[in-house]
């Protein structure tokens, strides 16, 4: 009998920790997941995977814990003894790390040199294969289009620093310890379960609310901005393909294809059967109806649905991302299954569906209690 593999997911509660796990229950792992405490329950996207404790063979176990704590971390992993560690947990959020930096350097910098260090302190240099979360982010400025593993790095956020300490940090660990471990330089991907502030859920979410007269107006930074947008899904499957190889390497993550985040607000009206016009520039810049199909969306032509308001501008801006990723094709059998267009019809339909619920209780099931009744 063979024992099942075990993996440990930091930012198990996040995006791509959801369909992590997922993606490790159904090929037999037992999933460790770190949680942090909070004071509202921050285990939606995963609580379709939960599992009582009290149940025999628990496949998915989770544990309370910070990447700022690295008593916590050595416990953890001394009481899992995982296989596999993937430190996908972080101050995800570049806008929010101009805010927080300190804070950012501290749990996705040093976090990640406490979760290897942890690794070397139990002496699991030799068993624990380790992933880290590295970002397209890093090339900031861009040296180089496509970028790819060679591309020097320009990072422009306390985020994207904090992030390259962390991949630094990695590639040393393996080189000094000839630890398994690796950067995956994953470009940005989205998926239903993405953020609401990112700015695609954003846009999905916005545009559905709009479209039921939830919402009059969606405001947004830099329209300008280029991005290699996939699905999350693909992108995790690639996570644990990494951790699979005979030797540890780094790979790009992306698409190949690249959009604006103008084009990005067209195709997701388009979906409702919305046609956008944009007019005016910079921070004027507006995006007005030209045109209403189907009955999906109450607005109509001549409104205004979309302005710029320049606080989510950002102090210093990546303005252009575009992955090229021929290594992890060649290697890793990469190939992504969604296009941009099914990607936010996806996106679209979700947050459609989560405001038809919104605009149902608002209009038909919602009832403030009147105890004088
Ligand atoms: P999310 O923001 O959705 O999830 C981040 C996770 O990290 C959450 O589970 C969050 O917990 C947890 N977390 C945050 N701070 C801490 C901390 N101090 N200690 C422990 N846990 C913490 O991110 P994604 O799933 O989108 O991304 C996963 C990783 O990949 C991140 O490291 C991100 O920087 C990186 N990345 C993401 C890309 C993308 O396009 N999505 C592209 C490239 C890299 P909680 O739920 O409580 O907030
Ligand atoms: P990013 O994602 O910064 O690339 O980081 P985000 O969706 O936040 O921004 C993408 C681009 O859109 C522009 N933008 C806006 N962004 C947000 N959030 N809100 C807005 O209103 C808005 N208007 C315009 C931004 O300026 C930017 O140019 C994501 C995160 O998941 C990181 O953790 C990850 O490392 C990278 O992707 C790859």
């Amino acid at each position: 009998m063979t024992t099942a593999k075990v993996a440990l997911i930091t930012g198990i509660t996040g995006q791509d920790g959801a369909y992590l796990a997922e993606l490790l229950l159904a090929k037999g792992y037992v999933v460790h997941g770190i949680k942090r405490r909070s004071s509202l329950f921050n285990t939606d996207r995963i609580d379709h995977l939960y599992q009582d404790p009290h149940v025999d063979d628990q496949r998915l176990v989770l544990h309370y814990g910070d990447l700022t704590d690295s008593t916590n971390l050595i416990r953890i992993i001394q009481q899992v003894q995982p296989d596999e560690i993937y430190n996908l947990a972080a101050m995800s959020h570049v806008a929010v790390s101009f805010e927080t930096p300190e804070y950012t350097a501290n749990a996705d910098g040093i976090g990640t040199l406490r979760i290897l260090e942890a690794i070397r302190i139990l002496g699991l240099e030799k068993k624990t294969r380790f992933y880290q979360a590295s970002t397209s982010e890093l090339y900031g400025l861009v040296q180089e289009t496509p970028q790819k593993e060679s591309t020097p790095f320009y990072p422009r956020s306390p985020y994207a620093v904090a992030k390259m300490y962390a991949y630094w940090i990695t590639v040393n660990y393996r080189e000094a310890y000839g630890m398994y471990a690796c950067n995956g330089i994953l470009f940005n991907h989205e998926s239903p379960l993405r953020g609401e502030t990112f700015v695609t859920r954003k846009i999905t979410r916005a545009m559905a609310r709009i479209a039921l007269g939830l919402q009059d107006c969606l405001y947004l930074g830099n329209l300008s901005a280029l991005r290699d947008w996939g699905h999350a899904k693909d992108y995790v499957e690639m996570q644990w393909r990494m951790l699979q190889q005979t030797q540890p390497e780094d790979f790009v993550i992306a698409t190949g294809v690249q959009y604006s985040v103008r084009q990005f607000v067209e195709r997701a009206a388009r979906e409702l059967g919305v046609t956008l016009e944009f007019r005016g520039e910079g921070g004027n810049e507006v995006a007005v109806v030209v045109r209403v199909d189907g009955d999906q969306a109450q607005c109509k032509p001549g409104d205004v649905i979309v302005k710029v308001d320049p606080r989510y501008f950002r102090p210093t801006e990546v303005e252009t991302l575009l992955g090229d990723p021929s290594k992890a094709k060649a290697k890793l059998g990469w190939t992504p299954t969604t296009s941009f267009e099914e990607l936010v019809r996806e996106m679209v339909q979700s947050d459609y569906t989560a405001a038809k619920r919104d605009h149902l209780i608002k209009t038909a099931g919602f009832r403030i209690y009147d105890y004088n009744e």
